[in-house]
Order: structure tokens, then sequence, then C-alpha cells
């Protein structure tokens, strides 16, 4: 089995200043600089020999290139439950675009249907435990984070799995956008 996600990978420039966001919550665990990426489409667990399915139905997506704005930071989820704090993205229609377009391709290949609505995100850390009032300033002093525009000119296949020290994410494969 390989565990694998569709994602826009991020300019070198752009993880260092996502990663510089970073510090001052307590129970906060940083996403490594190298894994800061942004998520089109969750595949998850699949046996090997589907990789040829994917990879063609990936291959099959015509979708605009596009400009990617990174705009403010979040969190998802709130209380003592496993928490993320994220960067997001500016209102991006093309990015929808390529998420329906890359969800539809996978579908017509047999792949089961992602039921949760997509939102777009750059995961700069889980929490566990973080006091609220620490996250909410993390957040509110961040408020003014923007980062690009970044040009988007393809797409990429990773897998997802363990390291020695934590997730390793390997891009597989990438897809050109249309110029
Ligand atoms: P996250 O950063 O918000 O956890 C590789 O694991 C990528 O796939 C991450 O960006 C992760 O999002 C996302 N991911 C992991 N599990 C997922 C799931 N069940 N549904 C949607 N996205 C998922």
């Amino acid at each position: 089995m390989i565990r694998l996600f569709v994602a826009l990978e991020l300019p070198a420039a752009v993880r260092e200043r996502l990663a510089g966001l970073g510090g001052g919550v307590p129970g906060a665990r940083w996403t490594e600089i190298n894994n800061l990426h942004l998520t089109v489409r969750f595949i998850g667990e699949v046996e090997n020999g589907l990789i040829p399915d994917i990879d063609e139905a990936l291959a099959g997506v015509s979708a605009p290139a596009f400009d990617l704005v990174l705009d403010g930071v979040g969190q998802f989820g709130s209380g003592s439950r496993s928490r993320i704090l994220w960067a997001g993205v500016e209102r991006n229609e093309a990015l929808f675009h390529l998420n329906q377009k890359v969800e539809s391709a996978l579908v017509r290949a047999g792949f089961p249907p992602e039921e949760r609505r997509y939102t777009p995100h750059v995961t700069l850390a889980r929490l566990h435990n973080s006091p609220q009032e620490r996250v909410g300033r993390f957040i509110e002093d961040r408020g003014l984070f923007r980062a690009g525009p970044i040009p988007i000119g393809h797409f990429t296949l990773l897998e997802s799995r363990p390291g020695r020290s934590g997730v390793v994410y390997d891009p597989l494969r990438d897809y050109p956008l249309e110029p």
C-alpha cells in the first residue's frame, strides 16, 4: 500500500516565509519547512498496483495555470481536541477548478469521491493542548501575512511515508497546467 495525495509544491522563498511565522505557541508541532505544501486532493492509502491508474487520470486533467496568493492564518478545530494552524489562500476560482478536475478524473478512474468540502490551506502546525489564548494571539499577530502571487504551472502527485524524524513527502510526478 502507498499513501498518496495531490498538491501544489511551494517555492523555497515562500516556504521560508511560512516557516518564519512559527514559534510562540506551546504544544505546537511545526511543519518541517520542506513539507510545507497546499493539498489539492487527498487520495489516501491505495494498492501500489493502482498507481498507473492514478497517474493516467491525473495526466488527463487539463486546467489553466494560475497565480496563488497566501493570505492570513487561522485554525481548524478548537478546545483540547487536536487542532491545526494554517495559512490561508486568497479566493481563487482556478484552484477550485483544478480541485474539481482532479476530483472528477479520480472518480472516473474508479476511486471513491471526496465527501468533504475542499478547504485550501497550508498546514503550519499541529496543536496539542495549546492554550487557546496563545493560539488566538498567534493568529491575530499574523493577520496581515500575505505571500505571492505565486505562479502555479503544474501540480504534483506525492507519496506520504513515515521517515526517521516525522513524515516525508516524496514527489512522484508533476502534471503541467495550461499556460
Ligand atoms: P492537513 O495538512 O490539513 O492534515 C498529506 O497528508 C496531506 O493530505 C496534508 O496536506 C493533509 O492535510 C492532507 N490530508 C491528510 N489526511 C486527509 C484526509 N483524511 N482528508 C483530506 N486531506 C487529508
